[in-house]
């Protein structure tokens, strides 16, 4: 977008998963909207971040014209493994499925359908949120934009959390992933958690091609200090069973990330919501980050439509409490598989650790709620 008018129906703050939803649901309901996203487009579209899609996020992708590269390349999954004393267990997702497709190809897929309504290094510096009017700059140049709503879906270190006075519920894991995107076929036919004696790992992919791996470590890991056969070979190490051999290759992005579990109650103020990180992180573990932002603007969206349909504000006014039994269901499972599979160093703890993954192997109705969690309650 090149002329940014100074006043629409709904500003939303953030070109992310949440926002660019958002814009696209908006836009199909005929409602204005503008999009401020402090970034240049290749950056976020280079971005590599969440790669497990539940099947209600594919379904709304798809609904609203945003799917079509996802059905030919996304890869359905029907379960998961876990390992741990070198042995594999599946767990089968029986009718239901995931599909893995790098979170950077959704954005691109929604820039295509809906870029004209992004504004790009467009940095938003403060929202009023009782005025519904954001403070931006584009080219150093001070603007403002006013709007009947405000979205705030500019991530975890964005400005529009500040402007929604509440509650801030957090948890800090003493527990780092780093992660790496290499250039070589996954190892495993499904995404792959496994429980070992010096650590959690991760194998997980993009495409036939292309593989995404986590370790644990520490949550200030110097990255420096990982060589990457240091890297590959912790990774075989962890991951190993008889039988099977970790394909290793180039690596083409790395980087560590701190597991964080929070919470920001309410979750609007004013005109002002927030949806997606901005709102609420959880542990990468439970793959639910992504999710639970494309289900924050469905519901967001519906309420705003309702709002100008009918100028009954009753949905926007219960936004928060329609969405934080959702939020709060996926800060319990992502908590769940962050303090099960990764050991903290405590031979009581790590015993334990193992006692409630057999437990989960072992028993149909542990696995099949492991199962029901991981690719999303149906009413996400
Ligand atoms: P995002 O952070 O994606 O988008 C916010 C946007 O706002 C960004 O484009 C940013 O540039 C912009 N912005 C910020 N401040 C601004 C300002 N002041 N003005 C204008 N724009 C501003 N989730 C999963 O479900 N599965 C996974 O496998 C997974 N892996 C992850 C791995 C990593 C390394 C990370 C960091 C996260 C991962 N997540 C995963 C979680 C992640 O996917 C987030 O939940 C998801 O990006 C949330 O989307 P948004 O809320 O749209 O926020
Ligand atoms: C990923 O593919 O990046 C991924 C998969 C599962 C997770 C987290 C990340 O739990």
């Amino acid at each position: 977008m090149t002329e940014v008018p100074p006043r629409t129906q709904v500003a939303i703050i953030g070109a992310g998963p949440a926002g660019l939803v958002l814009a696209l649901l908006l836009h199909l309901e005929g409602i204005e909207c503008v999009v401020l996203e402090m970034h240049d487009r290749a950056h976020i579209e280079s971005r590599v971040r969440a790669g497990v899609l539940e099947q209600g996020t594919v379904d709304l992708l798809c609904d609203i014209g945003a799917g079509d590269r996802l059905k030919r390349h996304g890869l359905v999954h029907t379960g998961i493994e876990l390992r741990f004393a070198g042995l594999p267990h599946r767990i089968s997702f029986a009718d239901r499925a995931i599909t893995i497709y790098g979170q950077q190809e959704v954005v691109k897929d929604l820039l295509q359908v809906r870029g004209e309504a992004v504004v790009f290094e467009a940095p938003a510096l403060r929202v009023d949120a009782d005025a519904g009017v954001v403070h931006y700059t584009v080219d150093g140049e001070p603007r403002t934009l006013s709007a009947d709503v405000v979205a705030g879906c500019d991530g975890f270190h964005g400005v529009s959390r500040a402007a929604v006075p509440g509650g801030e519920l957090e948890h800090m894991y003493p527990i780092g992933w780093l992660g790496i995107l290499a250039d070589v076929a996954p190892s495993v036919e499904e995404v792959t958690y496994c429980h070992h004696e010096r650590g959690f790992a991760l194998h997980s992919m993009r495409s036939p091609t292309i593989s995404r791996l986590y370790l644990q470590c520490a949550p200030d890991e110097d990255l420096a200090a990982w060589s990457d056969d240091r890297i590959w070979t912790e990774l075989r190490t962890r991951l190993q069973i008889d039988g099977w051999t970790l394909r290793d290759g180039p690596i083409l992005e790395r980087g560590v990330v701190v597991m964080h579990s929070y919470v920001h109650e309410p979750m609007q103020h004013g005109r002002l919501y927030l949806a997606g990180d901005a709102a609420h992180i959880v542990p990468a573990t439970g793959a639910k980050g992504l999710n639970l932002a494309v289900a924050d603007a469905r519901v967001l969206a519906r309420a705003i439509a309702h709002r100008y349909r009918t100028g009954d504000e009753s949905q926007l006014g219960a936004y928060t409490h329609a969405r934080l039994p959702a939020v709060w269901r996926a800060q319990r499972f992502a908590s769940w598989m962050t303090t099960t599979l990764h050991p903290d160093g405590d031979a009581f703890r790590f015993r334990l650790q193992r006692a409630e993954l057999e437990y989960v192997c072992a028993s149909a109705s542990a696995s099949a709620s492991l199962a029901e969690n991981y690719v999303g309650l149906r009413d996400g």
